[in-house]
């Protein structure tokens, strides 16, 4: 019996799909207006399908152009399908998938870098967003200064075709000057504090060590490009197979660059853009004066939480946030670094419960139908932990407060990348910094005491002022002792 190959997703077969999964606009219907670097699940799960309904809604030229700075499997994968690609909400009522033709063109970064910046000094391009990770940004997670090592320096110096993302944006901002093409928003898409003013930052740090970027482009920059801030959130982990293979049977065709996530999203915006922007707000994006409050309170709130989750359910065994939240003593730890550590850490957006959005936030980690990673979420703990954890816990010993349950989750972390499960599995470190904290720990005495001498030394991850904080150690320590000796599931079970 022959075997039936289902249709790959394209434009030839969207009169078959499923009325409910059919997208809103047809690919290249409609103008581009949108530069997205970082063509990831994320974006393709966030940014995209909010712009797709808000173009729907009010329309506008705001097409996106997706661009994958390293990776060609992607682009090669949408190109194939006329850029389209479907997402999947998943919850226990069950896959809803919906097609998103929001994406106007894809490109390669690393392939034709010189496209991506004349892309970049295009007129009919007004916004430009990012999703390039904390580390992607080469930013000191600590100070946020730019983390200039060779390859910057070469990237941002030379006249080579840039490879990293300061080199790209900065060299696209400088060929849109001269080329007067317009003012633009630069918006950050990326879980970190102030991400918007990091940005900038990042732009102002790169560009005086690129030739010809000074003088009256400095001036060009303060006065027509803006860079709001954001609070971007949905749970979107990698696609795996099964990922595709829920997306054929929903759709009848086969999607190399289907997506999944959980039905719940939320974008906060800092309503900045010289050049005009989609209406977004009809999406339901939250327009903000401010954005800070809700970066703080989901960075702290939720992914302080999934880091503790990640790193000691990882330790524990567990292979998914979800399995991990279901160890005894896990959820009311967690309730209890809300409530006593990160509510009182910092200012909540006006008329917002820190506990009680924690309680909504643990409901969204219990999501069955999401098995999310415990690893993935895992990766990157030096790029994460700072604005995360170790922010709520300088605010609170600030207050004069003895952070307990954040130093859990700072005990947590040197468990995982002391690299063994607790019935002694290796687990991975997936981490700029990897080299650094293996050699450390190496040269360290093989007891908590000397692990937690050995990371605290970390200074691109602990402030001085933290890392020489003796109430802070003497609570990571009590907690990494606890943990060496008990193991996870123990010292949660007895944690009181
Ligand atoms: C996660 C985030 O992988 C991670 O680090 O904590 O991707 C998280 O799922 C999103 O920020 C949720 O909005």
């Amino acid at each position: 019996m022959a075997v039936t190959t289902a249709p790959l997703l394209g434009l030839g077969t969207l009169s078959r799909l499923p009325e409910q999964s059919r997208p809103l606009l047809r690919p290249g219907s409609v103008p581009a207006g949108i530069v997205h670097l970082g063509l990831g699940a994320f974006h393709r799960a966030h940014q995209a399908v909010y712009t797709e309904e808000a173009v729907a809604a009010a329309g506008g030229d705001w097409g996106i152009v997706g661009v994958s700075p390293r990776s060609g499997a992607v682009v090669a994968d949408l190109l194939a399908q006329d850029r389209l690609f479907s997402v999947t909400s998943l919850s226990g009522a069950g896959p809803r998938t919906r097609v998103i033709g929001a994406l106007a063109g894809v490109r390669h970064a690393a392939a034709d870098p010189g496209g991506v910046v004349a892309l970049l000094a295009d007129p009919a391009i007004r916004v430009v967003t990012l999703t390039v990770t904390e580390k992607g940004h080469r930013l000191d997670p600590v100070t946020g200064e730019l983390a200039v090592d060779r390859v910057l320096l070469t990237d941002l110096a030379t006249a080579g075709p840039p490879v990293t993302i300061p080199g790209l944006l900065v060299r696209g901002l400088l060929a849109r000057y001269r080329a007067d093409a317009g003012p633009l928003a630069v918006v950050s898409c990326d879980n970190f504090a102030s991400n918007g003013r990091r940005l900038h930052g990042m732009v102002e740090q790169a560009r005086v060590l690129v030739p010809g970027a000074t003088g009256g482009f400095g001036d060009w920059l303060r006065e027509s490009v803006t860079f709001p801030g954001t609070m971007v959130d949905r749970i979107v982990p990698a696609s795996t197979p099964a990922t595709l293979a829920v997306a054929q049977a929903a759709l009848g065709a086969r999607d190399l660059a289907a997506v999944h996530g959980e039905p719940y999203r939320q974008w906060v915006i800092e309503d900045r853009f010289p050049g005009g922007r989609p209406a977004w707000e009809k999406a339901g994006a939250v327009l903000a004066a401010d954005a800070g409050p809700w970066e703080r309170l989901k960075l702290r709130s939720l992914n302080g939480v999934h880091s503790a989750l990640a790193y000691l359910g990882a330790v524990a065994g567990r292979e998914t946030i979800a399995a991990a939240l279901e160890i005894p003593g896990m959820r009311s730890a967690l309730e209890r670094f809300v409530a006593e550590d990160v509510a009182g850490s910092f200012e909540p957006p006006p008329g917002v419960s820190v506990v009680g959005y924690g309680a909504s936030v643990l409901d969204r980690f219990a999501n069955p139908a999401i098995a999310h990673a415990t690893r993935q979420v895992a990766m990157d703990g030096s790029q994460k932990l700072p604005q995360r954890v170790l922010h709520t816990i300088v605010d609170r010993r600030a207050a004069g407060a003895s952070p307990r349950w954040g130093a859990l989750v700072v005990a947590g972390w040197i468990r995982f990348v002391q690299g063994r499960t607790d019935d002694g599995r290796a687990l991975p470190l997936d981490d700029p910094l990897a080299a650094e904290i293996r050699d450390r720990l190496a040269a360290a005495p093989s007891t908590p005491r000397g692990a937690v001498e050995a990371l605290f030394g970390l200074d691109a991850v602990f402030p001085a002022e933290l890392a020489a904080d003796e109430t802070v150690r003497a609570l990571v320590l009590d907690w990494l002792t606890a943990l060496d000796r008990h193991g996870v599931e123990a010292t949660l079970a007895g944690a009181s």
